[in-house]
């Protein structure tokens, strides 16, 4: 099988955050169907949505070749998940660690468990501004990136995480 581009999205804002997505993006690319394209800076969010009073979120984006197909990689970003220790109790609640398929190369997929590209991606700076960071060419279904993290409404709560 050809391998696909394709951009994933991590958040954590429970425990060691900051290792926490370190973690990950080393643990989704240690597997034969996966390699490491480029990261993104990390980005410190106010939450978008979800219950009042929640702490901030560290997000970033990396980009892999993957060969793995699409529910594969889904299934792939859920083990990685729960290794730590992710459980699902509040819609957008806190959580350890989120793992979104953004984008899977060029393909339109919506289906019970999988909708790619990611439907609110396009409108969400905490995904859209380290993916700009990152790729400052990158385009969602032809737009540019850059341009729709300048529109999105949360974008004044997004600013580089520089460590603490
Ligand atoms: N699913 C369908 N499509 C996808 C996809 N492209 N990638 C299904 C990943 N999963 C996908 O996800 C629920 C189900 O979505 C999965 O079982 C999968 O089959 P989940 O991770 O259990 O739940 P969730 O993440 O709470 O829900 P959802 O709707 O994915 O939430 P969002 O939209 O990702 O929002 N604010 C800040 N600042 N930073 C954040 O990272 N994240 C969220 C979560 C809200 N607010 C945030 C942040
Ligand atoms: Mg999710």
């Amino acid at each position: 099988m050809n391998a696909v581009r394709t951009v994933l999205a991590l958040g954590s804002n429970l425990g060691e955050s900051r290792s926490t997505l370190a973690d990950a993006v080393a643990a989704l690319a240690d597997h034969p169907g996966m390699k490491l394209v480029a990261v993104s800076p990390v980005a410190r969010t106010a939450p978008v949505g979800g219950p009042a009073g929640q702490p901030d979120y560290l997000n970033l984006v990396a980009e892999f070749e993957t060969t793995l197909d699409a529910h594969a990689l889904l299934d792939h970003c859920h083990d990685i998940e729960n290794r730590h220790h992710r459980t699902r109790e509040v819609r957008w609640g806190p959580r350890t660690l989120d793992v979104d398929i953004i984008t899977y190369g060029s393909s339109r997929i919506n289906d019970e468990v999988l909708t790619v590209p990611h439907p609110r991606a396009a409108e969400r700076a905490f995904v859209l501004q380290p993916w700009a960071w990152m790729d400052p060419d990158a385009r969602l279904e032809g737009v540019p990136v850059a341009d729709l993290a300048a529109r999105a409404a949360d974008l004044s709560g997004v600013e580089l995480f520089e460590g603490e």
